[in-house]
């Protein structure tokens, strides 16, 4: 029994030292059994039986063990305290953001597309910012720009010079699509050929990523069509413009229906002939489809 009170008593103090109370040895009493001192409490032998030690030691252990474990967890706490303060962060900057004093100012993020052809935009959540006329350069310059621009009805001006000094010039545009080749709905306009074009400027804000998909009526899963129609160039005789995307049922200028031929607009018609499409998939000559996609 003493020995194993001395290997317990030893084991604590060499486990937990003078932090966890000064255990010692303090004097041997008349019958033989040590008293021993715990935190200046003198314990006697008989109180203080094996079972009742070990527990103890259990209980340190335990609590020690329990120590260890948060200790060595106080990084991945930090860390995910700083997320934490991170997500508050974000959610007082929308909450502000939303609840904020409206400034008349639009949403920010979100994605901007011209919808060619159309005064008006679609979708949910779809805002238009103008609509105006598409322009461009003229058919037969090499110059100025290749792409087509939605330009405002109410322009704003900087400093002008009257006439022409040396630059480049831009012109409306119009449909070149003859009443015999015409693929597109008739619902806002029975002719297009050598009307003025209209085009709207439409705002998403919900929806940040845009894309044009050539050759296709329909957006990937989970996408929003935002609308469809035909693909549209320059003639491939004249100078090269970007490539556009006319919605399916276009719209005219009133009072736009003569023939000017300043910047044109053209079905792209594919062809098998001398490159890679995949025909028959592809059909010679035919008009190329088109869709507008947001997420
Ligand atoms: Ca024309
Ligand atoms: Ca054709």
């Amino acid at each position: 029994m003493l020995a194993t009170y001395t290997h317990v008593t030893f084991l604590i103090a060499v486990v937990f030292g003078d932090a966890i109370g000064q255990l010692t040895r303090r004097d041997m009493s008349t019958d033989g059994l040590c008293t021993y001192t715990f935190r200046d409490v003198c314990v006697s032998q008989r109180m203080r039986d094996v079972t009742e030690l070990r527990a103890v030691v259990n209980s340190l252990q335990a609590q020690l063990t329990l120590v260890n474990k948060v200790v060595a967890a106080i990084p991945d706490l930090r860390e995910a305290m700083k997320q934490l303060e991170g997500q508050i962060d974000d959610v007082k900057d929308k909450a502000q953001q939303e609840g904020g004093p409206d400034t008349g100012k639009t949403t920010c993020g979100g994605a901007v597309y011209i919808r060619w052809g159309r005064k008006t935009c679609s979708g949910n959540d779809t805002k238009l910012l103008y609509w105006g006329v598409a322009a461009g350069s003229h058919y037969t310059h090499s110059g100025g720009g290749s792409n087509y621009l939605c330009m405002p009805r109410d322009p704003e001006w900087g400093k002008t010079t009257p006439g022409f000094q040396s630059g480049g010039h831009l012109y409306g545009a119009e449909y070149e699509i003859p009443s015999s080749n015409d693929p597109f709905s008739k619902a806002n306009a029975q002719s297009l050929q050598d009307n003025d074009v209209p085009c709207a400027v439409c705002h998403v804000a919900s929806r940040p990523t845009k894309l044009m998909i050539p050759a296709k009526r329909t957006c990937p899963d989970g996408w929003t069509t935002e609308y469809s129609g035909y693909l549209m160039a320059a003639h491939y005789t004249h100078k090269r413009t970007t490539y556009v995307c006319m919605d399916n049922a276009p719209e005219v200028i009133q009072g736009g229906g003569m023939n000017k031929d300043g910047a044109l607009f053209y079905n792209i018609e594919a062809t098998c002939q001398g490159g890679p499409l995949p025909c028959p998939n592809y059909g010679e000559g035919w008009e190329i489809t088109c869709v507008v996609c947001t997420l």
